[in-house]
């Protein structure tokens, strides 16, 4: 699919809206500043990075109040929208597009975008503790990190009155992403509602216990086999951070004891890259604020491994 695979069209994303925690936002210069596009370059990747990082900042409203439980309604949706609009123009020209994050609401933008041009044949891994697939009546927190796969999935119903006012998300094209082409690996901190989400949509979902019974192999090979058993569709990696295990990624959010080891985690990777299948990969709640410089500094080298993992750096 990729006409020009070789260039990498980056976006950074220093956003936090989607959740409460500041810090989150500087996840993408950390990750800029440990090397990660001179990296990609010293891969033979030409790099194009998106311009105007800093107006994912300078665009939060001045009031932005709730919308039912939603926090920063309006604020996630115009940093999403822009998302959507820097990773489409990447796809349409044939790039690896690359997201860093920033909290997973961005991912109601690369999915957006990632899908405008490789339209419902793209597969999703969504790599993550958590299963993101809340909708604005399931979600206790009201963060709209827990969200993003409900609206790209079409699972949230159409606020009654339904124009921007109401409904700040009406842009995303409800359903542009199959049940059927998600699939979840690392899942270990599901909400109760979100399981019967799960379950009644019959949606694909490996979880830690999985990893152990099988295996990260064999998981990675069922995975892929449920959404693209030929091997022949674009995939989009969705990969929450928070999915390795705190002692491996200690800064982040919300971890969660159990996750995925250093290797599983790049065995994902490696294993999706040698399919030749990536279209768009997402490394979102890295967050530098969180725990101390050392705890910093193994967070930020491990996403920049997983990306250059992704993209296709070898151990041999
Ligand atoms: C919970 C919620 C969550 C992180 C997503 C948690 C969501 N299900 N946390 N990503 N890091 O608030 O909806
Ligand atoms: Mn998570
Ligand atoms: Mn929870
Ligand atoms: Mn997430």
């Amino acid at each position: 699919f990729l006409k020009n695979g070789a260039t990498a069209g980056v976006t950074c994303v220093p956003f936090s809206g989607g959740q409460p925690k500041g810090g989150v936002d500087d996840g993408p210069v950390e990750m800029v500043r440990f090397g990660m596009l001179d990296q990609l370059q010293g891969m033979g990747y030409a790099v194009e990075l998106s311009p105007g990082m800093d107006k994912y900042r300078t665009m939060k409203p001045a009031s932005d109040p709730a919308i039912g439980v939603l926090k920063n309604p309006r604020y996630v949706s115009l940093a999403a929208r822009r998302v959507a609009e820097q990773v489409r123009e990447h796809c349409a020209a044939g790039r690896m597009a690359v997201t860093l994050g920033g909290d997973h609401s961005i991912a109601m933008g690369t999915l957006v975008g990632s899908t405008a041009v490789y339209g419902d044949d793209l597969c999703v891994v969504w790599v993550d503790a958590h299963a993101d697939i809340n909708t604005p009546e399931t979600s206790e927190s009201g963060n709209l990190h827990g969200c993003p796969l409900a609206y790209i999935l079409g699972l949230c119903e159409p606020a009654a009155g339904a124009g921007e006012e109401e409904d700040p998300f009406a842009w995303v094209p409800a359903g542009c992403v199959r049940t059927d082409r998600l699939v979840y690996i690392g899942l270990r901190d599901v909400d109760a509602a979100e399981k019967t989400l799960l379950r009644k949509h019959g949606i694909k979902a490996f979880s830690m216990h999985d990893v152990d019974k099988h295996g990260i192999g064999r998981v990675v090979e069922m995975a892929l086999d449920h959404v693209n058993r030929d091997r022949s569709l674009p995939v989009h990696v969705s990969f929450d951070v928070d999915a390795l295990d705190p002692s491996v990624a200690p800064a982040t959010g919300t971890p969660v004891r159990g996750g995925l080891t250093f290797r599983e985690g790049h065995y994902i990777c490696e294993a999706v890259a040698e399919t030749g299948c990536l279209v768009a990969l997402d490394l979102v709640e890295v967050n530098p604020a969180l725990g101390d410089p050392e705890s910093l500094r193994q967070t930020v080298a491990v996403g920049c491994s997983l990306v250059r993992c992704s993209l296709g750096e070898r151990l041999l």
